[in-house]
């Protein structure tokens, strides 16, 4: 399963907003920094608005969602790429997963220690953009040795790396992540094979006070969403995550009427969760019928055959058609058979590209 990594300076709430999103106790939460050590691993669901209205249709009452798993990872330190604070140790754990999300303290609280010793989120973005930087620098470096070393004997794929790590480096040098590069598909692609830590993609998920919710937000998260978006192509969100944490615990129409209270629509946490899951390049299609309406993940860009493969990898060698609807077609009809009259439902072969939302069912021989 695809991982998010919750990353960010100690004591910024990380390990809080975990215990939001698996709706658990499992991590320790505390006023100290690097309570965290070992990194904590959950499953989280994915809430999706179309499961309800397919599961009417489907007369069902079996609903099974998608899920990723997130990962909170110890707090990292300024020198962390240098070993400060257990660095190394917290950086490999980052390297492992497939996309970030970054807790940026944005509120302000004199009980609650700040490591730097007041609120200012650009600097704290900036203290651990800089470390895995740094650790990239040094890892690009060493790669494009080893790959000039290769490349003298004319090994092409050596020279392609050594040509790309040249420009990594440059980019590098000059502070930037890599995820800022510009590049073709095709370095895009081999850029993959470098394991740089600043080449995920990252959604800066701003922690304020439960006050500042209501007003969705306040000055620290608008310079967050607009140094995020020029420096890093980068989004974010406003959560608060104390609140979520205790919302968490509550039942859903309890939960509701806490946030009616506070003067907020909903949870922040769905929409970080489904933030997190399109930052993985993830989408979903559905099998739904009598027995069960279910979302399965589909990598953007996956084709028909793939797509089976995601249910059983049977299913994508002996693959013949997908039979596909899309989600809004078949709501506006109201039932299968009212959309396979309006002729909504295609027969889709082997290149088809999915999309996110299609309800699909495959024919696969024997
Ligand atoms: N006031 C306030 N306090 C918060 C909020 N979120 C977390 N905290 C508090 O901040 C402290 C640190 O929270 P943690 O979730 O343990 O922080 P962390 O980032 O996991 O910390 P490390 O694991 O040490 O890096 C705890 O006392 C939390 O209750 C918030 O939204 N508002
Ligand atoms: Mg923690």
């Amino acid at each position: 399963m695809l991982q998010a990594g919750i990353v960010g300076l100690p004591n910024v709430g990380k390990s809080t907003l975990f215990n939001a999103l698996t709706r658990t106790r499992k991590a320790e939460a505390a006023n100290y920094p690097f309570c965290t050590i070992e990194p904590n691993v959950g499953v989280v669901e994915v809430p999706d608005e179309r499961l309800e209205p397919l599961r009417e249709i489907s007369k069902t009452s079996v609903v099974i969602p998608a899920a990723i798993e997130f990962v909170d990872i110890a707090g990292l330190v300024a020198g962390a790429s240098k070993g400060e604070g257990l660095g190394n140790k917290f950086l490999a754990n980052i390297r492992e997963v497939d996309a970030i999300v970054h807790v940026v303290r944005c509120f302000e609280d004199e009980d609650i220690i700040h490591k730097e010793g007041s609120v200012d989120p650009i600097r704290d973005i900036d203290i651990i953009n800089t470390e895995l930087v740094l650790a990239d620098l040094e890892s690009a470096e060493s790669q494009l040795d080893k790959n000039r070393r290769r490349a003298k004997g004319n090994d092409k794929e050596a020279v392609a790396n050594a040509a790309l790590l040249e420009k990594v480096v440059e980019h590098l040098n000059a502070g930037k992540p890599a995820v800022t590069m510009d590049l073709t598909d095709d370095e895009r692609e081999l850029l993959k094979h470098f394991c740089l830590l600043s080449s995920k993609r990252a959604l800066y998920a701003c922690n304020v006070a439960e006050d500042d919710l209501a007003n969705g937000g306040n000055d620290f998260t608008k310079k967050v969403a607009d140094w995020a978006a020029e420096h890093h192509g980068a989004g974010s969100c406003v959560i608060c995550a104390r609140i979520e944490e205790e919302l968490s615990e509550l039942e859903p129409e309890e939960a509701k009427e806490f946030l009616a209270d506070l003067g907020v629509d909903g949870s922040g946490v769905s929409g970080l969760i489904q933030a997190a899951y399109s930052l993985l390049g993830l989408a979903s299609y559905f099998t739904a019928g009598e027995k069960e309406v279910r979302a399965w993940t589909f990598h953007v860009g996956m084709k028909a055959p793939q797509c089976a493969g995601v249910i059983h990898t049977d299913f994508e060698k002996k693959f013949i058609k997908a039979e596909v609807v899309s989600y809004p077609d078949l709501v506006a009809a109201g039932s299968v058979a009212a959309a396979r009259d309006a002729g909504k439902y295609r027969l889709e072969g082997k290149e088809y590209l999915f999309k996110d939302g299609d309800v699909a069912l495959f024919k696969v021989g024997g």
